[in-house]
């Protein structure tokens, strides 16, 4: 049982992060496994109702260049196991996920940038095209899946954007809608949530904004119209449901670095041997196979992301 012994701010305990919650809930996901997968199977059938406008862009050709090692992880087990605290800091969060209304849609560019605009999020997904791509994902709370993303890399929404020199990072911020989003009438969180990467990051090839998932429009549990993939990275740093993205010279201050700053930090990249304050990060439970694995150090993306931190040693860059 994960107690914590350090409060931050003035949020209950009950409320502070969702590592806690993880160990005592495992049990009583497996428990209650096959009524949640019921329940699901019904909603994702009502979702599917509503004709989604992209829909016919999917399933994408695959990008074959990411290869996993691992099998992807089964859509229903990952739409039953999310981390999404604008509807509740369960597991469990598709039921409510599925009422938020995600048409119309819009994007906005702004801040340090030649081209700002709004731009509705067809148009713009249309204008980007789309690609599938195998990715793993590696939660900071020590568990993982593999994901089949369809999207496009961010660095084609930074070359829309332009960026001026002055630039350097990108804050990105979720919707902002208590009424269907009843977790953000918690007023002691720091809503919208919001992320942020430095611009070299978001123009790294790995750098994907998923616009859909196994094979058709992304599910609203996993952060429909749009949401961030940067799989070096723990997975807080994969904001969902964006609709801002705002060019700025100063580092953004995420939700979770607001939040708890001695636990979780700008840079966020996935290293084994650095333990969470409360947790080691040397394994990750693979969902939905019982399995522990040893974890990569960025999550097995060195290749291409390793040289982004050359010369930045001396920041807090694995938490
Ligand atoms: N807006 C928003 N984005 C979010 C979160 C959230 O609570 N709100 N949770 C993050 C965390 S901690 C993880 S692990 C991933 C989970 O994505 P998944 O539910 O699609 O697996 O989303 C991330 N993005
Ligand atoms: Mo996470």
């Amino acid at each position: 049982m994960n107690i914590i012994h350090r409060r931050g701010w003035e949020i209950p305990e009950s409320a502070l992060t969702p590592e806690h919650f993880f160990f005592n809930r495992r049990s009583l996901i497996v428990g209650a496994g096959a009524i949640a997968l019921t329940a699901s199977a019904a909603s994702a059938q009502r979702a599917s109702d509503v004709p989604d406008p992209t829909a016919d862009l999917y399933p994408a050709k695959r990008n074959a260049k990411y290869q996993l090692d691992r099998p992807i992880t089964d859509e229903k087990v990952n739409g039953n196991y999310n981390n999404f605290y604008e509807f509740n800091s369960s597991k469990n969060v598709t039921a409510q996920a599925e009422k938020l209304p995600i048409r119309p849609w819009t994007v906005t560019i702004d801040g340090m940038v030649e081209k700002p605009q709004t731009i509705d999020i067809d148009t713009l997904v249309r204008k980007m095209g789309v690609e599938e791509r195998h990715y793993r994902h590696r939660c900071v709370e020590a568990w993982s899946m593999a994901i089949a993303w369809g999207g496009f890399p961010m660095a084609k929404l930074v070359e829309l954007a332009q960026p001026l020199s002055s630039a350097k990072y990108v804050e990105m911020k979720t919707l902002q809608d208590p009424k269907n989003m009843p977790g953000q009438k918690q007023t002691w969180f720091p809503w919208p949530y919001t992320e942020g990467l430095t611009i070299a990051e978001a123009t790294n090839e790995l750098a994907f904004l998923a616009t859909g998932a196994y094979g058709k429009p992304i599910a609203k549990v996993h952060g429909a119209p749009l949401r961030l993939a940067v799989p070096w990275k723990y997975g807080f740093k994969h904001i969902k449901s964006i609709v801002r993205f705002t060019f700025t010279d100063k580092r953004p201050m995420s939700y979770w670095e607001h939040l708890q700053k001695s636990e979780y930090g700008f840079w966020a990249n996935v290293n084994p041997q650095v333990p969470h304050p409360r947790w080691s990060q040397a394994t990750e439970e693979v969902i939905g196979t019982g399995n522990r694995v040893p974890t990569q150090l960025f999550n097995g993306y060195g290749e291409y992301v390793a040289d982004l931190y050359k010369g930045l040693e001396s920041e807090r860059l694995w938490a």
